[in-house]
């Protein structure tokens, strides 16, 4: 009966014969990278779609955001989060700055804005907040601190494709924001990523970089990298975008049925709705306590997978806890109290447009 592998997310893949026409203009074309006419597209599409005035494409969204820290010319101390994907913090180390890590609120999971002005010291240079679950940060408060001090914000928004803020896209907010479009995002170009820029001379710089620095047939203006998607992928990427609608509209569907069946039971606690803002359902998290609940949350998570359910504990362990940065003063855990917490309750429970109503009531049954 419970045979059927239910995991924490599959992508929504478009019907093959769909597929076959982009695959034959590009064979007949010949252009299979290299800014080709698919990834101009696609660009221009996703501009439209999120309503943000540049995107520039990269081949992920890890690479994106390594990018990104050179783009602004980050140097130094970067405020960050610990309860990310481990990707958030090795593109700091891999541009040689260091994490600075700063406790979530419980919430919503996100950086606690109050505590950012804390952790400033003379050599930071900017903030890198992640929205996690694709809930906004406390955006504004977090401009404001960035004015005050003069430091540059890059919002980590692999999981915000689609998330409006106060009628805008939450994209709009901060000085880059990057998007992860891997086959587990709500939007895939199967491995894929952007950044989001707000004016056209970062756009171009953002361009070169991803690029070797070419800005050019033989000028090359920076130590830039290859991180350019390729026009298969940007192809498949307009065909997802067809059925982006439909897609959320079913993972609608699914959050509404967990919030109606796991609503008010003893120990679990489900995220609330942000005000002002329309999400993505990229992730359904739940936080399970304990004491509360009669058994801990690894106990609920091995339940779950003797019986073929595989949740997820997106984000345990904490950033923090790796080897490459417990040593750092900010990721001792009396310095990021509720992360840790938030950390050993997590599960995120599968969540997908093809999730039938029957696989969750049989989730939601096992945790009840
Ligand atoms: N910043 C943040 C906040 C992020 O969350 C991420 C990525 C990044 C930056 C970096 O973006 P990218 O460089 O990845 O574009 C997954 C993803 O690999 C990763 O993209 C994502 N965050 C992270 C939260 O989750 P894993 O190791 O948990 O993935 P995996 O392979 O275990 O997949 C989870 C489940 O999804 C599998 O059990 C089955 C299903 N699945 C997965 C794949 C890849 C499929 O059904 N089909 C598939 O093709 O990291």
């Amino acid at each position: 009966m419970d045979n059927k592998k239910v995991f924490v997310t599959q992508p929504a893949l478009p019907d093959l014969e769909d597929f076959i026409p982009y695959i034959e203009e590009i064979w007949n074309n010949k252009i299979l990278t290299n800014n080709g006419p698919f990834h101009q597209k696609l660009e221009e599409e996703l501009a439209k779609h999120l309503n943000v005035p540049y995107v520039s494409l990269f081949a992920n969204g890890t690479l994106a955001l390594l990018t990104a820290l050179q783009v602004l010319r980050i140097t130094g101390e970067v405020i960050t989060t610990p309860y990310s994907f481990v990707a958030t913090s090795h593109c700091l180390l891999w541009n040689q700055l260091t994490p600075v890590f700063v406790d979530i609120e419980k919430e919503f999971c996100n950086i606690d804005a109050e505590k950012i002005e804390q952790a400033i010291t003379p050599k930071t240079s900017a903030i890198l907040p992640v929205h996690v679950y694709g809930n906004p940060c406390a955006v504004e408060r977090i401009q404001e601190i960035s004015d005050t001090y003069g430091l540059k914000t890059i919002y980590d928004a692999a999981h915000a494709f689609g998330v409006n803020y106060k009628d805008t896209s939450i994209l709009n907010y901060g000085d880059l924001s990057i998007l992860s479009f891997h086959a587990t995002k709500v939007f895939n170009t199967i491995e894929g990523g952007a950044i989001i820029s707000h004016d056209l001379t970062t756009k171009k710089r953002i361009d070169y970089l991803k690029n070797f620095g070419f800005a050019g047939e033989t000028k090359v203006v920076a130590l830039g990298i290859n991180s350019k998607m390729n026009e298969l992928q940007a192809a498949y990427g307009l065909l997802q975008l067809k059925n982006h609608d439909r897609n959320i509209a079913e993972r609608k569907r699914v959050a509404d049925t967990y919030q109606k069946l796991l609503n008010g039971i003893t120990g679990i606690r489900l995220l609330t709705e942000q005000v002002q803002t329309v999400g993505n359902y990229a992730y359904f998290p739940i936080f399970v306590n304990g004491d509360a609940y009669g058994s801990t949350r690894d106990d609920l998570y091995e339940k779950l997978k003797k019986h073929n359910i595989y949740g997820r504990r997106y984000f345990y362990p904490l950033i923090s806890e790796f080897p490459m940065y417990r040593g750092y003063d900010s990721a001792k855990s009396h310095n990021l109290p509720n992360a840790t917490e938030i950390a050993e309750q997590v599960i995120c429970l599968p969540i997908y447009p093809t999730l039938e109503e029957v696989e969750i009531e049989r989730i939601c049954n096992i945790i009840k």
